[in-house]
Formats: C-alpha cells, structure tokens, sequence
C-alpha cells in the first residue's frame, strides 16, 4: 500500500447534466426572451463576481506579505528558496575547541561509496514532529525555560549552512513543547566576546519578571568566556529581543585552564543563604570536572574552592547539568530544592565519547560538592541518559506542570554531503519528562511528555499476537512513517525456566545484532521495514540467563540493516535494561521519518536512531513482530497510532497578520455583496 492519496475522480451528478443540458434547448413558446435576458444579466453578474473574486484571491495571495525568518544580522527577512548545496564540508569544530561536530562519513579521504540519494529519499528524511529548524545546521539545546505561558526553546544555529560553524542561538516558542513557532535569532555572533560564537547555556528565572541567560562567548581570541544577556522587554510573553549585558564576559577561565576548556554555564539555584549558584564544564588533563560559582546579581561571582564534583579518564565536560529529584512523588523538583526526600543528579556531556551521563548522589551546600552514591558508576562511567545519538543535553524545570524536562540534541549519522544536499542536519528528541525510578531506585524514567498524545490520530490494537520462535509477523498499520508504538512481550514461563545458560555475555553492541539467535531472544519489533524487509529497524529485547538462574534483559535497536546506502552509520545501539519482578516486558517507539526514539520499561532505557532507509520509505514503510529466539514463543499485544505533523512554522509578524485579516474581511463583504445583488435580480 501506498501513502499517496490517489487523486479523487470528480463525480457529476446527474441533474446537473440535466441543467446543463436544458439550458441550450430551445424555447418551446416565443414568451421566453425577458427569462433569457435576465438570465444573461445574471450570467454576466456571476461571470463578473467570479473574476473579481479570482482577482481578490490573487490579490491575496499575492499581495501576502512573505514568510519572515531571520537572517544572519538577527531582523527579519523574506524566505527564499535555499540553494541546493550551501558550502563547502568544512566543519571547524576542533580548531574552534569544540569536537568536531559532523558527520564526516563520505568526505575527502574515506573511502566510503557515495550513496546516489535522490530528492524524494532526501525530503522524506525531515521530520514530522521533531523540533528542527525550516533549514540549517542545528546542534544543542540552550536555555529552556517556561515564561508568561509560552515554552522558549534556543539552539544552537547556523544560519550559514548544513554543517557545524558560525554558531549563534536560534529561537521558538510553544504552549505545549510540541507545536512550535520560529522566531528571529535570539542572540547572533556580533560583540568582541562572542564574535566567534555564540555557544551553549542556560536561562534562569530570577522572578516573576526577570529572566536571565548565562551563555558561552568564543571570543576574537577564541577565549570562552561567560556572558550575561537578558529580555530587552520583560513583559513580552515571546521575550524576541535579547540585549547583552554592557560588562561582559562576566567570568574568565580559571588560572591553569586551557582557554578552550570552560563552557556551558548552567541553570542557576539557590543557596540558602539566597545566591545564586552555578556549574560550568571543564577538565584538568583527562579529568573532567565542573567549577562552582556563586553570584548575588550574575555580574560578579565568587568562585568555590575545588570543585562540584570531577571523574578522571572522563575528559572534558560538555555541557554540565545539575537537579534534584523527588524520591518521594512523582513530580519534577525547582532545581534550588534541597533537602530530605530527594537526590542530586549531575549530568555531563563527554565531548571524548559524545555520550550524556548521569548519576545520582547527594549534594552538600556548605562544601559546594556533590558526593555520587555508587562510585562504580559515576558520571560518564555509568549510565546514559540514552543509548544511541543523544548529546548536548539541558533539562529545565517547568513550573506550570511542576515536572523536569529534557531535551536533547540529535544529530546525523549519515554523510555530511548528503546534509548539504538535503539543506539541514540534526533534530531534537521529543521532550522527556524525566523522574527517578523508585521500583528500581537506580534509573531516571525518561518519557516523552504528555503532549506528544495530543498528536496520536487512529490507531490500531493487536493482541495477544503469538510470534513463534524464527517467525516474523506483519502488523497492518497502512502508513509507518509517523507512528506511536507501545508494545508488551511475554514470554513462556516453561521456556525461561527450561533453558539452562544462555549468551551470559551478551551485548547489545558486539553479539551479532538481531539476525544473532539464542535462547530467549532478540525478538522485538521491525520499524522503517520494507515488505521484502531488505531495509528493518530492529527494536528488541534479549534476554540472558546466567549459570545462577538470573534472567538479565537487554534492550537494542539494530541499525545494521536499516538501509542499503552504505555511506550511512550502522551501529547497534543498547544496554541492559533493568525488569522488575512480574514486570511484563515492555517499550514504546516514536517513529518519526529518519528518527526512531524507544523508551524500554517505562523509560529506564531508552535508544535513539537516526536512520536513512532508501525503499522503506513513504508508503512502502512497514511495521513487523519477529521473534528469533530459539526456545521460546514471544506474546505481543500492541496499540499502534499514526502521528499527526506538528506543522512547526515561521512567526509571521504582525503586519503580514493584519494585512491578511484586511484583505479576507474585503473578501467576505465582496462575496456578501454579489450575493446579495445576485438575489435581488
Ligand atoms: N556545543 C557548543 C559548546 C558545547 C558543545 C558549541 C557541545 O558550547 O560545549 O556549539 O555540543
């Protein structure tokens, strides 16, 4: 089945044919000719108010003031076609001190074949209801925050190209994180200290009606330094102009620190004593570390001695993050919580691995120093927020829903040329609500927010679907390209106690992908699959049973076969996922053209994908069950809904709305009166 809609042929009804046919007969009597004469007055009327309605629609049209965007100096300007290939794959990550931040499979020295994409792979590959921006290059997520009812969301942006480099924040609003509105550049690249870039940070609402915004300036000397920026106007709910503080930067970095090595100020919290305290990244050697400083007015700070927490071998910290979380309710806690019934997470970002990790423990005010429960698995040794591309995360309190939200940037995994040719490169994950897990009292739950269900259309259930073992199931769901998926597995009790050992060293990454069998796995479900299934996402549990009768399950997302083209990455992503005791198996995937986002266990861990299929694509996108363990059958129930398109578009400013307003008020009073005067002849 195809998802284009074949084009409605035009039914005529047979009385109009009729009309049509009498009007031309000939008068039976001589007493017809005032009928005929009024008729062609009326005849002329109607061919008259449809020409004039004609040229009012064009007038509308045409006279439509254009889409506005903004353009590199931050104003507005009119959108124009982008051109095809902006420039030349030059991604200067490294030299600017930053990794290098483009997909470089396929440029000069690799010898990867060039996939021959066409412009209906490459425009089917944008996303329907992820943040991105109309076009560009777009990496982290900066300054989220909620203000006089709208989401703000910046990122960085470059309104050059489709490649990393001349970073300034782009901006959007939303009231509901999901349907967003474009608006002008925040901030752009134009002051001594951030002529060089206009990097990563964070907002922070002081009051009611004061926000501020901490970011990271690469100077004219490629120094990061910290500048402070906040609203021009306080009281405009879309906060559009940004004015930078006169005495920036407000912080240098420390003595000893490589003048590349200090960025991405944090969200700010309170002390009790009533400061405001802050972390920024950094590293001494390989150790990765974050500094800590407090500010009574964020123009001068005061520095801690040491530092909030640091991991050797962990290299530099992009991209710090710091909150509490209620172990008691599930609700998100103000990052300035402190006290009984909660933890602290610190997250970092590591620019060696560009991975983001978190880890739990508890944090001392006095000292500034937060101590992690479980050293073994400190941060960026221990978990991931996700285990395929996520990078660059920031998350933020919204107080109107009292939860904590995360963001996070994902990148593309296929050839920088290809990003080019396509206009634009990187997404952002659907917004996770996150809360800390007390079954396990080991993970954070990550889930897509509750507004992603607003986009859910029809939807499909299946259940109690038995998939035998080396079986695969078709799911019929018409179109697959913009699904919400959620799914339970069971498996058979005799089965997972029958087996004896099996695959006790299993992961996710090295054992074999999903066409691997063993035992008691993988089996899951086949995403972005073609009917012949020579393109499949495979989503998928393994599980693995240990000389000591312990069941262990992994949860994996195979991108090996995702797509013929070979100038694309095909890593398999996963780790273990924890299941708790009569816990059914269970995970929900967003599908979203070119992204696959899947939570496992109500979003213990949780896989992100890029993937670029070349068949399984439009239409010819499918959904299956397979089961390729060999000793157990596999019970799927799953309700399936088609996703309805954010339809995430430019501000149209004000001018344009009024205009607009004007010329279809003119519109209806026309048609009102030839209506009228229609009527009365
Ligand atoms: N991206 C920004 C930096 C940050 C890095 C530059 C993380 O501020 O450290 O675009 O991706």
């Amino acid at each position: 089945m195809v998802d284009y809609q074949p084009f409605l042929s035009v039914h005529v009804p047979d009385d109009s044919v009729e009309v049509v046919q009498n009007s031309y007969s000939s008068p039976i009597d001589g007493d017809r000719s005032p009928v005929i004469r009024r008729r062609s007055v009326k005849e002329i009327l109607i061919v008259f108010s449809g020409l004039l309605m004609v040229a009012l629609l064009v007038a509308i049209i045409g006279g439509k003031e254009p889409n506005f965007h903004a353009d590199t100096n931050g104003s507005l300007a009119s959108s124009r076609p982008r051109p095809e290939i902006l420039r030349p794959a030059v991604s200067r990550g490294v030299s600017e001190g930053v990794s290098e931040k483009t997909n470089r499979l396929n440029s000069a020295g690799d010898n990867v074949q060039e996939f021959p994409w066409n412009n209906s792979m490459l425009s089917w590959q944008r996303t329907a209801y992820h943040f991105q921006p109309e076009n560009n290059w777009m990496n982290d997520p900066n300054g989220p925050l909620f203000y006089k009812g709208w989401y703000h969301f910046f990122y960085q942006f470059n309104p050059n190209g489709a490649v990393w480099g001349d970073i300034v924040w782009g901006h959007a609003v939303s009231t509901d994180l999901i349907h967003w509105i474009h608006l002008p550049l925040a901030m752009i690249a134009d002051q001594w200290y951030d002529i060089n870039g206009v990097w990563s940070g964070s907002a922070t609402i002081v009051s009611d009606d004061k926000v501020v915004m901490l970011y990271t300036g690469l100077t004219n000397e490629s120094v990061q330094v910290q500048n402070l920026a906040y609203p021009a106007d306080p009281s405009d709910p879309l906060l559009i102009k940004w004015v930078k503080y006169s005495g920036n930067p407000v912080l240098f970095p420390p003595s000893g620190i490589d003048s590349q090595d200090f960025r991405d100020p944090t969200t700010a919290w309170l002390t009790s004593e009533k400061k405001w305290r802050i972390i920024i990244g950094s590293k001494v050697n390989e150790t990765g570390i974050s500094f800590v400083y407090d500010t009574e007015d964020f123009k001068t700070y005061k520095p801690l001695k040491g530092v909030l927490h640091g991991v050797p071998g962990t290299g530099m910290w992009e991209c710090v993050d710091f909150f509490p979380v209620s172990l008691i309710e599930n609700v998100g806690l103000d990052t300035s919580e402190n006290g009984l019934g909660l933890k602290h997470v610190v997250k970092a970002s590591l620019d060696e691995d560009r991975h983001d990790y978190y880890a739990f423990g508890t944090y001392d005010e006095r000292s500034g120093k937060w101590v992690p429960d479980h050293p073994e698995i400190d941060v960026g040794i221990g978990l991931r927020y996700d285990y395929g591309i996520f990078y660059a995360s920031k998350t933020f309190y919204d107080q109107a829903k009292k939860r904590r939200v995360l963001w996070g940037w994902i990148s593309e995994s296929d050839s920088e040329s290809a990003d080019m040719k396509k206009g634009w490169a990187s997404l952002q994950s659907i917004p996770r609500t996150l809360l800390f897990d007390n079954k396990t009292g080991t993970h954070l739950l990550q889930w897509p927010v509750e507004e992603t269900e607003s986009l859910r259309l029809s939807s499909k259930e299946f259940d109690k679907v038995l998939v035998k073992p080396g079986s695969v199931v078709p799911l019929d769901v018409g179109t697959a390209t913009q699904l919400d998926i959620i799914a339970e597995f069971e498996l058979d009790e005799k089965a997972l106690e029958e087996v004896y050992e099996s695959n006790e060293e299993f992961s996710c990454s090295s054992s074999g992908g999903a066409a691997q069998r063993g035992a008691l796995g993988p089996f899951g479900i086949l995403v972005l699959a073609d009917d012949s299934r020579s393109e499949q996402t495979p989503v998928y549990f393994y599980v693995s049973k240990g000389s000591d009768g312990y069941l262990k399950t992994f949860f994996c997302t195979d991108q090996s076969r995702s797509s013929v083209a070979t100038d694309v990455n095909k890593q398999i992503y996963g780790s273990f996922v924890p299941v708790i005791q009569d816990e059914k198996l269970s995970v929900r995937i967003l599908v979203d053209h070119s992204i696959v986002e899947s939570f496992a266990q109500g979003g213990r861990t949780c896989i992100t994908s890029r993937v670029y299929p070349t068949k399984a694509i439009y239409g010819a996108a499918r959904v299956f069950l397979f089961n390729n363990a060999t000793e157990t059958n596999v019970t799927a129930s799953l309700k399936i809904w088609q996703m309805n398109s954010a339809f995430i578009h430019p501000y149209q400013n004000e001018n344009h709305i009024d205009s607009s307003i004007k010329l279809s008020n003119n519109l209806v009073i026309s048609i009102l009166f030839f209506f009228l005067l229609f009527f009365f002849l």
